[in-house]
Formats: C-alpha cells, sequence, structure tokens
C-alpha cells in the first residue's frame, strides 16, 4: 500500500519532534500523508552523532541531514531548535538541547533553570522565542534549508503537559503556554512555518528506486 509514496527518513533521535513532523505533513482530513515518513530506526539506520559541534542551527541541521541521507540513500529530513530568551542575550539558542551541562537530568530541569535564572525579571521583560531550522538533503548531496520563529515570553511557572521540551514555560501572546495547545502546536509551531516553507519542494519528491520499500 505504501510503496507509491516518496520515502522521506526523518534524522532526529527525538520523539516529539518525530510526532511533530509526522502530524504536521499529514494533510488535514486524509489518513495518510502523501509520504512514507520512516524514522532512522524504521530505515535500519543509526544517525551518526555529527551535529553537536556547529554553532549554527543551520549548520547542526544541515550536517543531520546530509549524513542521514548518505547512510539511507533517502531523502532526509532534519531540524535543529531552540528557545532564545532575550534577558539571557538569547540563550539556551543552539545549545538548548544541552542547556545547563550534564547535571541537568532532563526537561523538566532545564525549564526551572531558565526560570531561576529569570527570577524578578518582569513579564514584559520575559520575551523570547523558538526557531526551527528544517534541512532536506538529498543523497546526490543537495540540501536546502528553511527557517521558522515563532514569538512569546517565558512563563512565571510552567502551564500545560502538552508537547515536550521547554513548551509548558512558552506563552503565546493569549497567555496559553505551547503545552497547552495540543493539535494546535502543528499549525503555528517554528517547525510548521519551517515546514510550510518546504513543502513546494517536498510536493516534488518522486518514490525513490524501483523496488519499493
Ligand atoms: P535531534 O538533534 O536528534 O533532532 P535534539 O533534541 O537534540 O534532537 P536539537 O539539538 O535541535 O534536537 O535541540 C533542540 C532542543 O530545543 C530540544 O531538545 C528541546 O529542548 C528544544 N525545543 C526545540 N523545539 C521545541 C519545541 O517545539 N518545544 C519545546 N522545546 C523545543
Amino acid at each position: 500500500m505504501n510503496g507509491a509514496r516518496p520515502r522521506l527518513l526523518v534524522a532526529t533521535g527525538n520523539a516529539g519532534k518525530v510526532r511533530e513532523i509526522r502530524a504536521i505533513l499529514a494533510p488535514s482530513g486524509q489518513q495518510q500523508s502523501a509520504w512514507d515518513i520512516q524514522t532512522p530506526a524504521e530505515a535500519g539506520i543509526t544517525l551518526a552523532l555529527v551535529a553537536e559541534g556547529g554553532r549554527s542551527y543551520a549548520e547542526n541541521a544541515i550536517a543531520k541531514a546530509i549524513a542521514a541521507a548518505h547512510a539511507s540513500g533517502l531523502p532526509a529530513l532534519a531540524d535543529d531548535s531552540g528557545i532564545e530568551v532575550d534577558a539571557l542575550d538569547g540563550a539556551p539558542g543552539v545549545t538548548s538541547a544541552r542547556y545547563g551541562g550534564p547535571s541537568m537530568r532532563n526537561d523538566h530541569d532545564r525549564n526551572a533553570l531558565i526560570l531561576r535564572r529569570l527570577e524578578g525579571v518582569p513579564p514584559a521583560k520575559r520575551t523570547a522565542r523558538f526557531r526551527a531550522i528544517v534541512a532536506l538533503a538529498f543523497s546526490g548531496g543537495r540540501v536546502v534549508t528553511r527557517e521558522g520563529v515563532v514569538e512569546g515570553r517565558i512563563a512565571l511557572a510552567p502551564q500545560g503537559v502538552n508537547g515536550f521540551g521547554y513548551d509548558p514555560i512558552f506563552l503565546l501572546p493569549d497567555g496559553r503556554s505551547m503545552a497547552e495547545l495540543g493539535d494546535e502546536k502543528d499549525r503555528i509551531s517554528h517547525r510548521a512555518l519551517a515546514l510550510a516553507a518546504l513543502r513546494p519542494l517536498l510536493a516534488a519528491l518522486r518514490p525513490q528506486g524501483s523496488a519499493g520499500r
């Protein structure tokens, strides 16, 4: 059934990103995405740890996508993203996944660290944004990137249970946190905006190889 759809590898080890990318790329009202979206495990490859040294989101996204396309022979989509807090001079930014170093056990600890570092900072000065760069790489070496940004501010305390990462502490202009949105996040998020900009290129993908899966 899936053989006619072009295969697309989602080059991430982050389960939250996989879930969202699948939802964003599934056309509303249709059960099936236009692409046969595969995780590295489903495609039978192991992601190389290539990206962590990159100095920019774009560098990281491109490195992750190219490595995965090379390893799999499939078009590969990578996402490098983060949260930028103005009162922390743009931190954690490109180091969002590792903010606070190895003593941070999980997303909850990293959220708590940001809230601690913003203690005493009033709401008007807690401006922040989520940024995502998505990269689509082809096994022949071509790679394209697109960016998505969503503006907001850091909450005084975590709100909501959906999403992942910094979602509970990121407030949209209407006062709801990203973790209070549910499916709506996949229409307005930085990732959704970046993937919307990439859609024309994704639409041009053709099934890879004659043997299907
Ligand atoms: P991959 O490199 O395997 O894709 P990663 O989690 O290491 O997974 P990044 O290096 O791009 O990915 O780190 C991005 C971090 O920024 C991520 O771990 C979250 O903490 C945060 N982040 C990115 N997008 C987010 C979102 O939509 N909601 C909440 N936090 C997000």
